[in-house]
């Protein structure tokens, strides 16, 4: 990593509002065709790996770190108690809390399945999700219903099931807002994600623009409250633009969370480090992200690969992903204030002079040349991207 160089400080790494998963970091390896490749690891040396490394937040879903059994009951309360101890100790801070509604069997018709107790064990989960974050100091609650969907077709009623799955959602906000009350602490921001794929055959939330529309629906009592956690892999698996996604998210004003990984189109979740696949699309979507002010989370959700050792995930891993991301947002940065980009971008938008705006012909002929900017921009982008604007060229 020290040949490599590029590295910034732990202290600079710190400025950034990134989050590493505990699940992120746990990951061992495993897959339906894979057996784990690593030993299994805790939430204290995590938090202190992350505390090194300069990730100043830390997020995980409540089965993470608490037993399904425990949940709820004072075992929990001990263990968030140890959580606490671990952040202080180690510098870092809890940006989100999520419940797991799909690994467990009890999950196996969804968050959201027709038997009454189900979902009404789906509220106490996401309650219960509510007030570990809130003990914890959380801003932040990310909901991905996972199993929220079927495998045969006919068997479930969409509109039923997605009027349960709201169920539960209301069910947190309200909770939400009287505990918020009480501990004298603002409201989470409740952030939907999803996932077109995976672990279902068929989801009935597959995409952010489905979520948006879901939050829209009149379904949900607090829909001020609830916005999205769009993941850049989740686009890309259905074959979107993300960068097209989060500008319909930000529009809506409902970006509150990013899940940033990489990976390929239409292949199932691979959640590779962010920049390593799609290194111009990043940028690109950096561009846009503070272009628009964003100042949200910005989430290691990635899993370090299977040919990583343990010690590879913090010395290699996580080290490098968050590099890759403060390098491509420094470079959006000089995209956004680029004399070139920006001198081709005012043209663009001047137009090609005062024609008639009926004639389609004299439309066409004032634009032809002008059109050539995009063709520049693109160059520009990438001369950016591969330093080459700083006069590197190969021979
Ligand atoms: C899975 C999701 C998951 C969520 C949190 O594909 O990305 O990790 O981010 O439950
Ligand atoms: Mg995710
Ligand atoms: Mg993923």
């Amino acid at each position: 990593m020290s040949a490599c160089g590029g590295s910034y400080s732990p202290e600079t790494r710190r400025k950034y509002f990134i989050s590493g998963p505990q699940w992120a970091a746990a990951y061992q390896g495993q897959a339906l065709f894979h057996a784990p490749t690593r030993p299994e690891i805790g939430f204290d040396e995590i938090i202190r790996k992350y505390g090194e490394i300069g990730i100043g937040y830390w997020a995980t879903h409540d089965t993470d770190v608490i037993p399904t059994e425990a949940l709820g009951k004072d075992a929990q309360w001990e263990i968030v108690a140890r959580i606490g101890k671990s952040l202080r100790d180690h510098g870092v801070k809890c940006s989100m809390v999520t419940a797991e509604t799909f690994h467990h069997a009890v999950w196996a018709a969804g968050p959201a399945a027709e038997a009454p107790e189900v979902r009404e064990y789906a509220k106490f989960r996401v309650k219960n999700t509510v007030d570990v974050g809130h003990e914890l100091g959380v801003g932040f609650a990310v909901y991905w219903p996972g199993s929220l969907g079927y495998y045969v077709q006919g068997a479930i009623e969409e509109t039923s099931t997605l009027r349960w799955y709201a169920d539960a959602i209301n069910a947190a906000c309200a909770h939400d807002i009287e505990t918020a009350q009480k501990k004298g602490r603002p409201t989470l921001k409740h952030c939907l994600e999803a996932k077109p794929f995976e672990p279902q055959a068929e989801i009935l939330l597959p995409t952010s623009d489905s979520m948006l529309a879901f939050i829209a629906s009149g379904l949900l009592t607090h829909p001020e409250m609830v916005g999205l956690n769009p993941e850049y892999l989740h686009e890309l698996m259905w074959g979107a633009a993300p960068r097209a996604v989060l500008a319909r998210v930000l529009l809506a004003g409902k970006l509150f969370h990013f899940d940033i990984n990489d990976g390929y189109r239409l292949k199932h979740d691979v959640d590779i480090g962010v920049g390593l696949v799609n290194p111009l699309d990043w940028l690109n979507v950096l561009v846009l992200l503070r272009s628009h002010g964003y100042n949200g989370p910005f989430n290691l959700d990635f899993k370090p690969p299977r040919t990583t050792s343990q010690f590879g995930v913090f010395e290699v891993s996580f080290p490098s992903a968050v590099d890759r991301f403060i390098t491509l947002w420094e470079m959006a940065g000089e995209v956004i204030s680029d004399p070139i980009i920006k001198e081709a971008t005012d043209a663009l938008r001047a137009g090609g002079g005062a024609v008639d705006a009926r004639d389609a012909e004299a439309v066409t002929r004032a634009n032809r040349e002008l059109l050539t900017l995009h063709e520049l921009i693109a160059h520009r982008l990438v001369q950016i991207l591969l330093g080459l604007h700083r006069g590197r060229t190969f021979f």
